[in-house]
């Protein structure tokens, strides 16, 4: 910031006219030359970061210009290319950058945006400049922080151009031929001094192209990768006529859209507003913003103010056609934006950019500008639309009852759990140790697996819970219905702690591909329920009211068996996630073969090759007879006891959750038709504990 002070107050300071073709080291030249110095010293202080992050924002800030020069009305097609050679070229079709003699600095126009920090707010032609990135720098320090930096000006029927070093020009601007058409083309290459081996990802260039023709209505850009692989399509361009409309129909695209987008837009203050939505069938928000093309992922002013109006308008509207009644209460903010897709762009002289990551619209007034807009547009849209408007009513009416429903839920597991014994589960055989920490709870799948397990067991402090059948997917399912599962409510009624946050906000979360495509970053998500163990259901979970301190999953060694063991993993992490991170979560391994050899003697094998070592050093084979268990259910009381009740000679396997992130996507990603993958996470995270020397 000093120094773009420092750059302006140089201007105002120096007002002599070198003379054509004298040498460029005067005065002016010198400050110029300071500035860029400034930025190679200090290159984070303006573009972010020297990694890979602040190398993709330097075109960000080449295109910026072409973007301002679009929203002046002049240019309709931008052509990036990353070339063979890791140079970036930007092509525009706009008036040119100015190539006059500048009448302060005595160099054309096109050095002294090249050269000067700051300089196109001050000397550009006035008129409508709202881009200029998130930085702001301008393509002075783009030209600064590249080994060499080329400019081309085609105007007044005239092409020029001038060469950059290190941000240094090496002759001024000269002319070069003739020219047709009017337009911009910079090309530079990143300094590997500043930036180190200079690798580009041509998916953050296609990422943020496409995001700004989304957002520029009717501007072509379009993204040339001279570096793709052989056979695969160099160019590829984005034109949205319809811009952020088409933005929101492509969040929707995986989904079922309760009716049209609608597209509201509208100007106040030096304020542009423009917003998009459409709901959909599922559960989720997705509300993206922008403030003169940069993503607030944090939110802010414009978020606010389209949030208020939302809630606003839809209650008058449900009020006034009598779908909610006098006595009912309001719609919540969170029950009238459940499946709502929604794109926010506005474009503002002096915005104000706040909070952790500089990515918070500040300005008070856009609140006001974007709830009037978003007010009067979506009440005239209800009004016009009978039928979309009861589908979006309808729509939150349920996202209520079902908060309503799982408010209650939760409030019921919990007066259960508080009441402990007295409403355990009839199917739970408990143990007879009142001491949680000597207990173990195994969850069996079958009735007639559970029936030996119950045999098998030492009843003093195992206890058994037989499920019937698959327990339901808790990813694909809200709290309510979850809370609703006769086999969920008797394993929380089992356990006793209660249970911790709800899945409200994953359910129905099939689309990850799309969220990963539209953006690289996550949507604003508006979720004002914190992440706290206590949610805003009521639910909470208590640790201390754990009533067994291993709970051991108890599957057969099959796929359906397999699938239990997922579904019944993600219930914990999901409902009962310190259990799993506290290392309370077992798995069972049962044998696969009993090899019995005479009267009395015998092995079990959890695979073939183990089954086959132990048939080698049989000496009898005559008398050995080999079992292969098809479930559990065909394990006898003893086979049990031994292979995996019994503390002495079992073998379980503790669940270790190490990276509790990667987990919760696998979870959202496993849990679809294949086995596979959903085998491999097993076994990578569960590991394996033999003969645990623990005794009750
Ligand atoms: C200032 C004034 C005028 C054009 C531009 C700047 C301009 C800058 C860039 C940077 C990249 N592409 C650009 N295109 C235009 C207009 C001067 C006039 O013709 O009146």
């Amino acid at each position: 910031m000093a120094d773009d002070i420092d750059a302006r107050e140089n201007l105002e300071d120096i007002n002599e006219q070198p003379k054509a073709g004298e040498p460029k080291y005067d005065a002016d030249n010198l400050q110029i030359l300071k500035g860029l110095e400034a930025v190679r010293m200090r290159p984070a202080m303006y573009i972010g970061d020297t990694g890979s992050r602040g190398l993709h924002h330097l075109f960000t800030e080449v295109v910026d210009n072409s973007i301002d020069e679009h929203l002046a009305g002049y240019c309709t097609r931008i052509d990036v290319i990353l070339c063979a050679d890791n140079s970036v070229k930007v092509v525009d079709n706009g008036r040119g950058i100015p190539t006059d003699m500048h009448s302060e600095v005595g160099v054309s126009g096109v050095e002294v945006a090249m050269t000067m920090l700051h300089a196109g707010g001050k000397f550009g032609g006035g008129g409508y400049k709202v881009s200029g990135g998130l930085h702001g720098v301008g393509v002075s320090a783009v030209n600064a922080l590249s080994e060499w930096c080329e400019v081309r000006v085609c105007r007044n029927e005239t092409c020029y151009f001038q060469r950059y070093e290190r941000g240094v020009p090496c002759e001024p601007l000269k002319e070069i031929g003739k020219a047709e058409a009017t337009g911009t083309t910079t090309t530079y290459l990143a300094d590997s001094e500043i930036f180190g081996e200079i690798v580009y990802h041509p998916e953050v260039f296609v990422s943020r192209l496409r995001e700004l023709a989304y957002l520029n209505k009717g501007l072509s850009i379009a993204f040339t990768n001279e570096q793709a692989p052989e056979g695969e399509e160099k160019t590829r361009v984005f034109h949205y006529e319809n811009g952020i409309a088409e933005f929101v129909e492509a969040l929707n695209r995986n989904k079922n859209p309760l009716h049209k987008v609608v597209f509201f837009s509208g100007d106040r203050d030096e304020t542009a507003a423009e917003v998009a939505l459409q709901y959909n069938e599922s559960y989720q928000e997705n509300i993206l913003t922008f403030a003169n093309n940069i993503h607030t992922q944090e939110g802010g002013t414009h978020l606010s103010g389209f949030k208020t109006a939302i809630t606003r308008v839809i209650n008058n509207y449900a009020r006034k056609n009598n779908l909610l009644k006098e006595k009912d209460p309001n719609l919540s903010g969170d029950d009238v934006r459940e499946g709502l897709a929604a794109v926010i762009s506005v474009k503002l002289l002096r915005p104000q950019f706040e909070g952790q990551t500089k990515t918070k619209l500040g300005n008070g007034e856009v609140d006001g500008v974007v709830n009037s807009i978003v007010g009067e547009g979506l009440s005239e849209f209800l009004e016009e639309n009978p039928t979309a408007a009861r589908r979006i009513i309808d729509k939150a009416l349920t996202s209520h009852r079902a908060r309503e429903a799982a408010r209650r839920a939760a409030d019921m597991v919990k007066r259960q759990s508080a009441m402990e014994n007295a409403s355990l589960p009839g199917k739970l055989a408990d143990c007879i140790e009142r001491d949680p920490a000597k207990c173990e709870l195994f969850i069996v799948e079958g009735q007639s697996a559970g029936g030996n397990a119950k045999a098998g067991r030492n009843r003093r402090n195992q206890a058994i819970l037989p499920l019937r059948g698959k327990i339901l997917n808790v990813e694909k399912a809200r709290m309510d219905k979850a809370l609703e599962n006769e086999e969920i409510k008797s394993l929380v009624a089992a356990i006793g702690t209660g249970i911790t946050h709800s899945s409200m906000d994953n359910a129905d979360d099939e689309d990850g591909q799309l969220d990963l495509e539209v953006t690289e970053t996550a949507p604003v998500n508006g979720n004002e329920n914190g992440n706290g163990k206590k949610n805003g259901n009521g639910a909470t979970f208590d640790l201390s009211r754990l009533r067994y301190d291993r709970i051991i999953i108890m599957t057969d060694a099959d796929v359906d068996g397999s699938h239990i063991c997922t579904l019944l993993l993600t219930f914990f992490f999901r409902y009962m996630k310190p259990l799993v991170e506290d290392g309370h979560i077992y798995i069972a391994q049962p044998p696969f073969y009993r090899i019995k050899s005479g009267k009395d003697k015998i092995y079990y094998a959890k695979n073939d090759e183990e089954r086959d070592a132990i048939l080698r050093t049989i000496s009898n084979k005559k008398d050995t007879m080999v079992t292969r268990f098809k479930g559990l259910g065909e394990m006898d009381a003893e086979d049990l006891a031994d292979t995996t009740m019994d503390v002495d000679s079992r073998t379980i396997a503790q669940v270790h959750v190490e990276d509790l992130i990667e987990a919760d996507d696998l979870f959202t990603v496993l849990l679809g038709d294949q086995v596979e993958p959903r085998k491999a996470f097993i076994e990578a995270h569960a590991k394996e504990v033999t003969n645990v020397d623990w005794h009750a």
